[in-house]
């Protein structure tokens, strides 16, 4: 036989990595990033053939689009969770079907940690922390009250920032008045803040969103009012997309966090090591900064989302 012979068939190597990638959404422009970092990294020329599907914020339809992965026998899939629970069944059926399990950007509250190999993303925690504590460092001394705009009910950055501000403003004199869900989208950012407005009126010193998509909706809402956001009333976000450091350089956002959505590389970089047997860290926390009204003027012409 030919010394160039490669095996074919079952479990050829040669061919390129089929990943399968189930995205939450397109609810914010930090996920339209994530969705085109994920995209312009697993091509073809890095190795990849990339099937990806969007859940449109459902749990049930990621289910399904990781069940179909699955029986296609891809060589690893990669998903988002939406929420935090309920993922342990399918995780299960993707164990015994030998398939490693990545999880980018959310995590799940699963006990049994062998249901995937790696979690890359952010601290979550530590960015509602840092947004609290710049909150009291600016603010401590008057009074001020808060609304929160909460991420999608159940997912880990809307508990998880939520934890992480409560903790850092406990003991001062800011206070949470009200806190709903606005899904992480501009339009139910919006609707959410209206309502608010209605019942606290001037109340209202400070908006806490989860997201900048949702602080912007809000920033609309309050306009709407009669109000002037950044001034009448503060607003932090996190994320830091375009759109929200430009309102902050603009000065109707007061501080932003960052969450880093340009997950692609440290994804590719897993899958390739977890299918070579190589051993992989099984939690890589992605860094952050965070950014005043001046930092982002001197930022926004370097972001490259
Ligand atoms: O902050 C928000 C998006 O999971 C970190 O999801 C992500 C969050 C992000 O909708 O804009």
């Amino acid at each position: 036989g030919s010394p160039a012979a490669t095996g074919g068939g079952g479990g050829d190597k040669a061919g390129p990595i089929v990943l399968g990638f189930s995205q939450v959404g397109a609810e914010s422009g930090w996920r339209a990033a994530n969705t085109k970092s994920i995209q312009e990294t697993l091509t073809a020329e890095n190795g990849f053939d990339l099937k990806f599907s969007d859940a449109q914020q459902k749990q049930e339809n990621q289910i399904q689009a990781i069940r179909s992965y699955i029986s296609q026998g891809v060589d690893v899939i990669a998903f988002s969770p939406v929420v935090e629970t309920g993922w342990d069944a399918v995780l299960q059926e993707a164990k015994e079907a030998k398939i490693p399990v990545i999880l980018t950007d959310r995590a799940v509250d699963s006990q049994d940690d062998s249901l995937y190999v790696s979690f890359i993303g952010s601290d979550f925690v530590l960015e509602g922390d840092t947004a609290g504590k710049w909150a009291v460092e600016q603010y401590k001394g008057q009074g001020l009250k808060i609304v929160e705009l909460q991420g999608t009910t159940g997912a880990a950055p809307a508990i998880d920032r939520k934890e992480g501000f409560e903790k850092a403003i406990a003991g001062s004199d800011l206070t949470i008045i009200d806190s709903q869900t606005g899904n992480f989208t501009r339009t139910e950012g919006k609707t959410v803040m209206e309502g608010f407005l209605q019942k606290h009126g001037d109340q209202i010193g400070m908006v806490f969103a989860h997201n900048d998509d949702m602080g912007l909706g809000a920033i609309e809402a309050i306009e709407a009012a009669g109000k002037k956001p950044g001034v009448d009333i503060k607003i932090i976000t996190i994320d830091a997309v375009k759109d929200g450091m430009q309102a902050l350089a603009d000065g109707k956002i007061n501080y932003i966090v960052e969450c880093n959505p340009l997950l692609g590389p440290d994804l590719a970089d897993i899958a390739k090591k977890v299918l070579a047997g190589e051993s992989v860290q099984k939690r890589i926390v992605v860094k952050d900064e965070a950014f005043d009204q001046e930092q982002a003027k001197a930022a926004l012409p370097d972001r490259k989302y």
